[in-house]
């Protein structure tokens, strides 16, 4: 099996702990099978997010310790702006403590009661602001997004036929801007091409949308055109993503995952109103407009994690290819699992492993909390539970994507961890039957899936009311 060597070596370790399967037992019962209740130290190997758990280098430490902690005008933000103007391109930032709190803003300056926002899939953090500020998602991504088993290169892209097809149905004044991310999280980190954004950009010139970018994994999807796309095999990771966010008028950012820090995000556009206006708001929910959510350490280590993504093209082709690695060794195995392998994690089919189980059971949260129990790694759901229920209807979304992602954490884990778990999902693979399904005993309003309860329905037993 062919893997890229790990571009760095060790210099700090931090030890984690072998548990037994009796200890993993107890532990998914107390967190009530959701993996994001469990406590991370009762976890062997993490795979739940990429989000903020990416190992600093050790220029990114030196960084931290040159943090200008002044309330207004740090250092730190000038050379943070100076960073995103040179490799994003955009004119003006605001800082913020993450992404959401980015969407947050944007959501309330652009979107208007009862307005559509479409988009390349939804992300729940994004959704929901979309939703708070009065409108409604509706995903325009292409077909072969829905269907796991579908080879099409660049499963992220628009259908601009669907968008014609909105904007013929609302009119083109209830659409504020087209919400578009790069390697697609919830349709299994998939990729958007050159094309799809050259495409996307005249359509709305001709209708003066704007394009606001989730440029969450740009350099990751950045990979995927250097390696897909015809005519950008000898361009740069560099010059690529600066193409993309050139076709955008502005984005949102969780600088947690691309960025390789543990906490921090921005909005960025080109358009001076719209910075004044951001600047306005970014006061009021999460500091002055020269630190938004940040420390001075943290926009220092920031913008030297944004340098170091895309400095040199070894970093992401070792990035993306340990993930492949992992597909790779499932594929082997005959296992379910979204194709082709996204950049930031590997996404099982629930649906396609545990087909005695319907929807309605939550497959992917069953196989989440078994993975752990098996194993010892931490996965997350990306379905029905994550989807959450239609606000009009009261019902579960029951998305056609019925998703576990194992998610690699940047620059942290080792070849043989990899392995590991690789071969702890296997073995569990061949015990699949025997997999419950579950039903909530604890159902929060929003976001349900960080903080709802389950337990296992045990053969023959009434699935109970919702609480
Ligand atoms: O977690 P935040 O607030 O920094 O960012 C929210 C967010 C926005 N867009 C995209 C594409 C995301 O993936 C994202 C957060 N993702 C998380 C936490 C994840 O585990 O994938």
């Amino acid at each position: 099996m062919k893997y890229i060597p790990e571009p760095f070596k060790i210099k700090t370790v931090e030890p984690i702990k072998m548990t037994t399967k009796e200890d993993r037992i107890r532990a998914i019962k107390e967190a009530g099978y959701n993996t994001f209740l469990l406590k991370s130290e009762d976890v062997y190997i993490d795979l739940l997010t990429d989000s903020g758990t990416s190992a600093m280098s050790d220029a990114q430490w030196a960084a931290m310790q040159l943090g200008d902690e002044a309330y207004a005008g740090s250092r730190n933000f000038y050379d943070l702006e100076k960073t995103i103007q040179e490799v994003y391109g955009y004119k003006y930032f605001v800082p913020t403590h993450q992404g959401r709190a980015a969407e947050h803003i944007m959501s309330q300056l652009l979107i208007r009661p009862g307005d559509y926002v479409p988009g390349n899939m939804y992300f729940t953090t994004t959704r929901l602001h979309q939703e708070k500020a009065g409108g409604k998602f509706v995903d325009v991504i292409v077909d072969e997004a829905h269907d796991p088993a579908s080879t099409y290169p660049f499963k992220g892209n628009i259908d601009i036929d669907k968008l014609q097809r909105l904007i013929d149905e609302v009119g083109v004044d209830k659409i504020p801007y087209i919400s578009y991310e790069t390697c697609v999280n919830m349709a299994g980190g998939q990729p958007i091409s050159i094309a799809n954004i050259r495409a996307l950009r005249m359509f709305c010139d001709k209708y003066n949308i704007k394009i606001m970018l989730d440029n969450t994994r740009t350099v990751e999807n950045a990979y995927f055109i250097q390696k897909r796309e015809a005519g950008y095999a000898n361009r740069s990771i560099k010059e690529i993503v600066a193409e993309i966010c050139s076709y955008t008028d502005g984005c949102t950012c969780s600088a947690k995952k691309d960025g390789l820090v543990n906490i921090g995000g921005f909005l960025a556009m080109n358009e001076e109103e719209f910075f004044i206006a951001a600047k306005a708001q970014v006061v009021i929910y999460e500091g002055l407009h020269t630190y938004g959510g940040m420390s001075g350490r943290d926009m220092a280590a920031l913008a030297q994690g944004i340098r170091e993504s895309v400095d040199n093209d070894d970093y992401i082709k070792y990035r993306v290819e340990q993930t492949n690695y992992l597909g790779e060794r499932l594929t082997g195995a005959g296992i379910p699992h979204v194709i082709p392998h996204g950049g930031h994690a590997i996404f099982l089919d629930a649906k396609a492993f545990l087909p005695h189980l319907d929807q309605e059971q939550f497959p992917a949260q069953a196989l989440a909390a078994e993975i752990y129990v098996e194993t010892g790694v931490r996965a997350m759901e990306r379905g029905n539970v994550s989807a959450g229920r239609n606000t009009e209807t009261g019902e579960n979304y029951r998305p056609k994507l019925e998703l576990v992602r194992l998610t690699i954490p940047r620059r942290v884990y080792t070849q043989s961890h990899i392995d590991y778990a690789a071969d702890g999902i296997i073995n569990l693979y061949q015990q699949r039957n025997k997999i419950k399904g579950l039903q909530f005993v604890f159902e929060p309003k929003v976001l349900r899936f960080f903080q709802a309860r389950f337990e296992q329905i045990e053969q023959d037993s009434p699935v109970k009311a919702r609480v």
